[in-house]
């Protein structure tokens, strides 16, 4: 039986990830980080918590990685854990460096001291290209211009993995995975906010939505299908970088269009432009050209823009319809801050 060790095994991917891997017989572990309310509403949502061998770790503590390491002693390690919202990466620049950069150099250390021969996945992201979109579909060879702490960490991380794929010889894959999302998505991710929101209109829950720049584009494409391709990244004859995508592009404001139709409402009732929401920087567009992936690992995204629309918002009415019956469910929507909540000071960085 093969063993697995996931870093951010309570986060969208880690979550399916597991799923996946647990689904071809591999002994799953997953490192987490004690919080004072437990979050694991993902594993229990996917019916996979009791089959996950769960470690508690900090991924800013070297000690933890290893006792992690030691503990799951792993042919695979998916370093998926990062502080992953570009937004709050310009609030929590150094923490996100601390823990989306230099916690990859933790993980790839520890695989180098300890002499193992286990196969790294890396979590690269689109977000790395930044300013370089040409109005191409980007690949493997394109330049990065990182607009966000967050992206320069995450190439921070993609440059100190290739380091040690050439330089100690270390099976280390990085993915540049483009925006991918799902039912189980962070609620503070524009996809799945605005899903909530819309299931809420629909059901006279809320009549607003405030949302900041719906003129970015994005290549979304669903994660369930994208866990797949970082294990076919380790299970390739040798390590290396693969654009994973859809090579379609589509802004925010379709986004909106498409999720307003699924309830037969227009956005333009119900839509204000918040400055809170507003970013100092935000990359304007982003296409991925997945050729490579799609020839050298046989992978393919397979549900398009228009279908994830419409799956997130089918998903969030049938949750609030649950949660008005009064379902149990542990999910994260009640608890999520809304509008109201959140200060004015809290996007510090709006001028
Ligand atoms: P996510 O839902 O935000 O999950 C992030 C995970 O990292 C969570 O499990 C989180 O734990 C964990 N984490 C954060 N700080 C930690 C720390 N100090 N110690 C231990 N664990 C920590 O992100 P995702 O969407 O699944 O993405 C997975 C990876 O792919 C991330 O590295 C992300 O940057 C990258 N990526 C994502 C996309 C995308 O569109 N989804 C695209 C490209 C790349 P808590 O649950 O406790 O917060
Ligand atoms: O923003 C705009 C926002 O936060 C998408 C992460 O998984 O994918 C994700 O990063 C776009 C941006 O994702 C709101 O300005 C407008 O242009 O959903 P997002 P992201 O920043 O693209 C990449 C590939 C990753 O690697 C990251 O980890 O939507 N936008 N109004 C808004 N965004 C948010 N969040 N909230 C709004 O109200």
């Amino acid at each position: 039986m093969k063993s697995a060790l996931i870093t951010g095994i309570t986060g969208q991917d880690g979550a399916y990830l597991a799923k996946l891997l647990l689904s071809e017989n591999y002994k799953v572990y997953g490192l987490y980080r004690r919080i004072s309310t437990p979050n694991f509403w993902r594993l229990q949502s996917l019916d996979i918590y009791d089959k996950i061998n769960l470690i508690s770790g900090d991924l800013n503590d070297m000690s933890s990685i290893i006792n992690a390491i030691n503990a799951s002693n792993p042919d695979e390690i998916y370093h998926l854990a990062a502080q992953s919202f570009v937004e709050a990466s310009f609030e929590s620049p150094l923490a996100t460096a601390e823990v989306t950069g230099l916690s990859t150099t933790r993980i790839l250390e520890a695989v180098k001291l300890m002499k193992l021969d286990s196969k790294v996945y890396y979590a690269g992201t689109s977000e790395m290209y930044g300013s370089s979109y040409l109005n191409k579909s980007l690949n493997e060879s394109d330049v990065f211009q990182p607009m966000s702490p967050y992206a320069a960490a995450k190439l921070y991380g993609y440059w100190i993995s290739r380091i040690y794929r050439d330089g100690y010889n270390i099976f280390v894959s990085s993915g540049i995975l483009f925006n991918h999302e799902s039912e189980i998505r962070g609620m503070e991710f524009v996809t799945r906010k605005i899903a909530n929101q819309v299931a809420k209109i629909s059901l006279g829950l809320e009549n607003k939505i405030y949302l900041g720049n719906i003129e970015a584009k994005r290549d979304w494409g669903y994660a369930p299908e994208y866990v797949e391709a970082m294990h076919k990244m380790l299970e390739y004859n040798k390590p290396d970088d693969f654009v994973i995508a859809t090579d379609e592009t589509h802004t925010v404001k379709e986004f909106l269009e498409y999720a307003f139709d699924y309830i037969n409402d227009d956005y333009n009732k119900y839509l204000e432009i918040d400055k809170r929401f507003v970013r100092p920087l935000d990359v304007p567009a982003l296409k991925g050209d997945y050729s490579k992936a799609k020839e050298e690992l046989n992978w393919s995204p397979k549900t398009r823009f228009k279908d994830i629309v419409k799956i997130m918002v089918g998903e969030e009415i049938k949750r609030w319809k649950k949660y008005l019956n009064g379902d149990q469910f542990p999910w994260d929507v009640p608890n999520y801050p809304n509008e109201n909540n959140l200060l004015k000071t809290y996007r510090g960085h709006v001028k």
